[in-house]
């Protein structure tokens, strides 16, 4: 796909050489699995798949920076400094779109704010939010239990595929005895307890 210079002002192999130069090849694989993805449950649902596709490419774009930089930000920039008991898996995402910001000069707010999302999700979700965060789950190079029945579940009905997601990944984490962020348990109550 060709991008429009709407959302930026790089072009496509532009950004994915910037998005390929922060991060390990098999990440920048799982990146592109995400995009193709991300793309497809565009045109299924009916909406932008540039901006799908931008949103795709850059989640996981601070994904591979160091603890420190997002600890500096995270108290330079007015974070709450609870933030800072949690670690990259919740940074990479909600600080790492700034990044994506400053760095690569994407300031549309639908494809930052899918971004910050997508790893908690949230009790609110745009349809981009809801496609990144489904995209991420199922993408092609993922290999877990039940990443079939979610692959199924994001071409029958999105909310139900982010309800699944939501739901296994809490299980995981509580087995893991990890500490979960606000914000997951906010899209569990809407997006499984809540889901009608
Ligand atoms: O970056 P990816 O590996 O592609 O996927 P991701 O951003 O969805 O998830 C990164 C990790 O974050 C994953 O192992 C699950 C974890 N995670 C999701 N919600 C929470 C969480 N980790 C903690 N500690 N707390 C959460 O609430
Ligand atoms: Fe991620
Ligand atoms: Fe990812």
């Amino acid at each position: 796909m060709e991008f429009s210079d709407k959302y930026m002002s790089l072009k496509r192999e532009e950004l994915m050489q910037k998005v390929q130069m922060q991060m390990s090849e098999r990440r920048f694989i799982h990146v592109l699995g995400v995009e193709e993805s991300a793309v497809a449950l565009a045109a299924k649902y009916g909406y932008s798949q540039e901006k799908a596709s931008i949103a795709a490419l850059t989640h996981d774009y601070a994904k591979e920076r160091p603890d420190d930089e997002f600890r500096l930000i995270i108290e330079r920039d007015g974070y709450n400094p609870e933030l800072l008991e949690y670690g990259n898996a919740i940074w990479h995402g909600l600080v790492g779109a700034d990044m994506v910001e400053r760095e690569l000069g994407i300031t549309d707010e639908d494809i930052l704010t899918a971004i910050r999302l997508h790893t908690t999700g949230a009790a609110e979700m745009s349809l981009l939010d809801k496609i990144i965060y489904v995209a991420d789950y199922i993408e092609p190079n993922r290999k877990f239990p039940g990443v079939k029945e979610a692959r199924e579940l994001a071409l029958i009905d999105l909310d139900e595929a982010v309800a699944y997601e939501t739901k296994h990944t809490l299980q995981h984490l509580i087995d893991q005895e990890q500490k979960i962020y606000p914000k997951t348990i906010e899209t569990y109550n809407r997006w499984v307890v809540n889901n009608q």
